[in-house]
C-alpha cells in the first residue's frame, strides 16, 4: 500500500499534467483508504493546481491549460464536497456565514471548499457567488444580518475591492453588526489588518478555526 504522502504526490502530479482520469482514480483511492478529504484537497491537488497557475504566471503555461487544470480541481472539490457532507458531524448551529467572491474574481474554487468545510462544522452559509458587486454584498448584510462576512479575493488587482467593501459596510452603519473575514491566495494577514478586517486565514481549515474564534466558541 502506498502512503498518503506519496498519494499526495500523485495527486499534485496529475492535476499538473491535466490528467482528470488519474486524478478521479486517486481521489477514490484516497477515499477508499479514508484520507482525511480536507488533506487531499490541501496535500494533494492544491498543490499542482498552483504550480499551474506559476506556469501560467510566467507565461509557461496557456489559459486554456489553466482552465483544464480548474476543471480538474471543481470535480475533485465536488466529490470530496459529497464525502464531507456524508461524515457530516451534525454539530449544533454554529452561526451564519455569508460568503462571495468580491467583484471583478470569478474564482470560486476556494471559496466553495470554504463553504463545504463551514457547512460540516455546523455553519449555515449564504454563497453570492462570484464577481459579487459591493453594494449586493452590503444590501445582502442588511437583509441577512450574518454573523460573519467571508469576501474571497485571488487576485492583486481584486483585494482592494474587499477594502471597498468594509468601507461601504462602514458608510451604512452596519460594520460592527457583523464580524469580516477575508482570503484567497493573494491576501495576506498584513493586508487584512491593513484594510480592517477581523481576520484573515490561509486555507480552508484555518478558516474554520478562525470563525469560531470570532463567535467567541473557541
Ligand atoms: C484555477 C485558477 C483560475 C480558474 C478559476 C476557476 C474557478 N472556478 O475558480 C480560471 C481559469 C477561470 C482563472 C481565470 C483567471 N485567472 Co486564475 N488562477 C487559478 C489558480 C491556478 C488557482 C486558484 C485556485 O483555485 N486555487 C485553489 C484553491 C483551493 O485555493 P484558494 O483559492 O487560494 O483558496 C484557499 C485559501 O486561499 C482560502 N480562501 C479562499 N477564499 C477565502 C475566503 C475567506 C474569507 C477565507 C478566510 C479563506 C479563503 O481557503 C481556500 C481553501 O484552502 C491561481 C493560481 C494561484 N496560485 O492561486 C490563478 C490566478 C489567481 N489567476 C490569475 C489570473 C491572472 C487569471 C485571469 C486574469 C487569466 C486571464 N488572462 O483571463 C483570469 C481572471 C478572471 C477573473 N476576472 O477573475 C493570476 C492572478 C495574478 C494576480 N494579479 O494576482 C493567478 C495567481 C495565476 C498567475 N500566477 O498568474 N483562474
Amino acid at each position: 500500500m502506498v502512503s498518503a504522502e506519496q498519494l499526495f504526490d500523485e495527486m499534485a502530479d496529475a492535476i499538473e499534467w491535466l490528467d482528470d482520469e488519474k486524478s478521479m482514480e486517486l481521489v477514490e483511492q484516497a477515499i477508499s483508504e479514508e484520507i482525511d478529504a480536507v488533506d487531499i484537497i490541501e496535500k494533494g491537488f492544491t498543490r499542482g493546481l498552483k504550480i499551474v497557475g506559476d506556469k501560467f504566471g510566467t507565461g509557461e503555461a496557456f489559459l486554456t491549460e489553466l482552465v483544464a487544470a480548474a476543471n480538474i480541481m471543481e470535480d475533485v472539490s465536488e466529490r470530496l464536497s459529497r464525502e464531507l457532507a456524508v461524515s457530516d458531524k451534525r454539530v449544533e448551529k454554529k452561526g451564519v456565514f455569508l460568503v462571495g467572491t468580491v467583484a471583478g474574481d470569478v474564482h470560486t474554487i476556494g471559496k466553495n471548499i470554504l463553504k463545504s468545510l463551514l457547512e460540516v462544522n455546523g455553519f449555515e452559509v449564504i454563497d453570492l457567488g462570484e464577481d459579487v458587486p459591493t453594494k449586493t454584498i452590503v444590501e445582502k448584510v442588511k437583509e441577512i444580518k450574518p454573523d460573519i462576512l467571508g469576501l474571497s479575493a485571488l487576485m492583486t488587482t481584486t483585494i482592494t475591492e474587499q477594502k471597498n467593501v468594509i468601507k461601504a459596510l462602514e458608510e451604512a452603519g452596519i460594520r460592527d453588526s457583523l464580524k469580516v473575514m477575508v482570503g484567497g491566495a493573494a491576501v495576506t494577514e498584513k493586508w487584512s489588518g491593513d484594510i480592517g478586517a477581523d481576520g484573515y486565514a490561509e486555507n480552508a481549515s484555518d478558516a474554520i478555526q478562525l470563525a469560531l474564534q470570532l463567535l467567541g466558541g473557541n
